[in-house]
């Protein structure tokens, strides 16, 4: 069968007409997550199938985050009981370990391709290549709250260019950026006024880390909320290493808090 002609034009009109209505769409939303690891993603499918509009904003051409580098870039990843079940709610497919039967082997491109899936079957976007470089923020009786996100292309970012960022307004943003606690880490320097500190995360201590960060997970100031690894950064918590259940779960929860404080507002 041969391929039907394609004019270079009409590639460029559509590509330049689809983008356009895309970033229209996604300029006010109900929450962005910043960050498509599996907090990212996992948080995106729950807020998305709640009914909320959700764009997942990542700085790489790739969502995943720490997934895809596996355990010291063995293509292997683990999961605990019962975090196992939110994996197989996307259709990932896990081999118990033989010798610990609560733990399962994940495949991590497996893992990275259905979370992401789920996540955009659920109603969400993923905007690849996109870094949250600030917030946008209102006072309200003195106190800022957050009211949406600052963004660049990554490849403006890269170049050192100066070329201003534009805004997207939306009523929740969730710092799902991982190790460094970005959008955290932006605010505490900003907006001293918030009195966030980040702490930085503390050495490895799974099981605890891994408790810890589904029990710290939550709103940090008005519009703003955490998950994931943003969460050990931002407590201070010891870190897990490859073992994905505390992000699973904690991603999950953000979205269950977010809807408690937005329905809240309503
Ligand atoms: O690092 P990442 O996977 O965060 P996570 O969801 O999961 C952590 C685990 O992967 C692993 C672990 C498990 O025990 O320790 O490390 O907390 O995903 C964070 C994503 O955020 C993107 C980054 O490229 C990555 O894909 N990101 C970071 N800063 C920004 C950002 C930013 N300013 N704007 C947009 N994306």
């Amino acid at each position: 069968m041969r391929l039907k002609p394609v004019e270079e034009v009409d590639v460029t009109r559509a590509i330049v007409e689809a983008a356009a209505e895309r970033l229209r769409d996604i300029a006010e939303v109900d929450v962005v997550v910043v960050g498509a690891g599996p907090s990212g993603l996992t948080a995106a499918r729950y807020l998305a199938s709640k009914g909320f509009k959700t764009v997942v904003l990542e700085r790489r051409l790739t969502f995943g985050g720490g997934i895809g580098g596996g355990g010291m870039q063995l293509p292997a990843v683990v999961v605990q009981e019962p975090a196992d079940a939110l994996l197989r709610e996307v259709g990932c497919r896990l081999t118990p370990y033989h010798f610990r039967r609560h733990l399962y082997l994940v495949d991590p491109a497996e893992m990275m391709a259905k979370l992401a899936t789920a996540a955009i079957d659920a109603g969400a976007r993923i905007i690849l290549g996109m870094t949250v470089e600030d917030l946008v923020f209102r006072t309200f009786n003195g106190k800022p709250r957050v009211k949406g996100v600052v963004v660049q292309w990554s490849s403006i970012v890269l170049s050192g260019l100066h070329v201003d960022p534009m805004a997207l307004k939306a009523d929740a943003v969730v710092d799902c950026t991982g190790h460094e606690a970005e959008v955290l880490t932006l605010a505490a320097r900003k907006m001293p006024s918030l009195g966030i500190e980040v702490r930085g995360e503390s050495s490895m201590w799974a099981s605890r880390g891994e408790e810890l960060v589904v029990e710290k997970t939550g709103m940090v100031c008005p519009g703003l909320y955490a998950a994931g690894m943003a969460v050990a950064a931002l407590y201070g918590l010891p870190r897990m290493g490859p073992v994905f259940g505390g992000m699973l779960m904690s991603g999950k929860k953000i979205a269950d808090v977010v809807e408690s404080t937005l329905k809240k507002r309503l």
